[in-house]
Parts: C-alpha cells; sequence; structure tokens
C-alpha cells in the first residue's frame, strides 16, 4: 500500500507553490483512469482495464490566471475494493477529488450521492468536489443532461465540468478549477489561524 508523499500544504512561503493529493471518484468504467491518464500522460487508452487496488500519479502544472504552481498526487481507486484499509489509505490526507458519471449510463449518475457521502464520511471533512460529467463525445448515446448535471452540483456546491478523456476536452480545466479552490480553501484557513 503506497502512501501519500504529502498531504496538501504550500510548499513555501516565498513563492506560490502547492502541493495536494487528490481523489478519483465515481462508478466502474466512468473514466477515472481515462481522464487521470489523458491528463498525467496525454494519452487515451481505449482497453478497458479494472484498476487494481489503489494507485496514483503525479503531475505538476501551473495555473495561468493565478501564476501558480501545483503539484498534484492523483489517486485513482478500483471500483469495488474489498478491503476497508485501501479505502482508508485512498481517502487519507485527500484536499479534493474529482467525481465522475458516464453521461450515457443514467445510474452512474445517480450514485454521485453515495461517493460523495463515502467520500465525506471515510475524511470526516468536506473536501472541494468537482462534478465532472464524462464521455460528452458520446453525443449520439448521452441521457444525462447538462441542466441535470448542473443543477445537481449547485445544490451541493460542487463545480460542475463537461469532459471527454478521449478527446481531451475540458480535462486539464477539471484538475485546475478544483486546484484553484483548494488553493482558495487554505487561504482562507490560514487567515482565519492568523485572526
Ligand atoms: N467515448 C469515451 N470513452 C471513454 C471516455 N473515458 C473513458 N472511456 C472509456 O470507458 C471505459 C472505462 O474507462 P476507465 O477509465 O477504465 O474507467 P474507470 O473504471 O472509471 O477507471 C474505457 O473503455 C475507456 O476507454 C470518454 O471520455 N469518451
Ligand atoms: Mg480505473
Amino acid at each position: 500500500m503506497p502512501q501519500p508523499l504529502f498531504m496538501g500544504a504550500r510548499v513555501s512561503d516565498m513563492s506560490a507553490e502547492y502541493r495536494y493529493k487528490i481523489v478519483m471518484l465515481g462508478d466502474g468504467a466512468v473514466g477515472k483512469t481515462a481522464m487521470t491518464t489523458r491528463f498525467t500522460q496525454n494519452h487515451f487508452d481505449s482497453d478497458y482495464k479494472r484498476t487494481i487496488g489503489s494507485d496514483f500519479a503525479i503531475k505538476r502544472l501551473h495555473i495561468e490566471d493565478i501564476d501558480t504552481q501545483v503539484t498534484l498526487q492523483v489517486w485513482d481507486l478500483a471500483g469495488q475494493p474489498r478491503f476497508e484499509s485501501v479505502r482508508q489509505g485512498f481517502y487519507r490526507g485527500s484536499r479534493g477529488g474529482l467525481l465522475l458519471y458516464d453521461v450515457t449510463r443514467r445510474r452512474t449518475f445517480l450514485n454521485v450521492d453515495t461517493w460523495k457521502e463515502e467520500a465525506f464520511s471515510n475524511l470526516q471533512n468536506e473536501i472541494p468536489l468537482v462534478l465532472v460529467a464524462n464521455k460528452v463525445d458520446l453525443k449520439e448515446s448521452r441521457v444525462v443532461t447538462t441542466e441535470e448535471g448542473e443543477k445537481y452540483a449547485k445544490k451541493n456546491g460542487f463545480i460542475y465540468v463537461e469532459s471527454s478523456a478521449l478527446t481531451g476536452e475540458n480535462v486539464e480545466e477539471a484538475y485546475s478549477t478544483l486546484c484553484k479552490r483548494m488553493i482558495e480553501d487554505a487561504k482562507e484557513s490560514t487567515q482565519t489561524k492568523v485572526m
């Protein structure tokens, strides 16, 4: 079981640089691994390989509009991990997450609530989440509308992004908007401590 290398902190007071562990959430085959691979390696693999246990990838990104460097440790979990210890290690120390569903399968959208609750209860904390409506390239077979996704996200205070790991559309945006939210949260909690 790999341990997190870092727990989410500003690395230096001198430069704007942050490190965060984030988690990929959602039902099996919604595109968690495909999206992580697209983001970290700019590559799409059309074979479906089940993630065993959990795994992580590291990616450095520069967020242009706030001129900030972020290193993300992206944890990706298999759909149905059997061991509670795997789940605990997966969630431990994560500061945010992408919660995906597949716009062509309504069940994966209905299960979003379960994933949200599983994450918040394991962390005993409400971390920022981006609701990701994935596979929007499959226009013909799409069944979950933009309005439905937006409405759920708004109700829960989540950011909403529509993406395709196949075309790469909005993949980097999903991660970078999450980064901005985590940085804002970190600044707010620092201010609270100082005051
Ligand atoms: N058309 C399309 N297929 C996708 C997309 N994202 C993932 N897939 C496919 O959906 C299947 C499951 O993806 P995967 O990343 O393994 O799902 P995971 O179980 O959530 O990690 C694979 O066959 C992927 O190639 C997408 O945006 N568009
Ligand atoms: Mg996977």
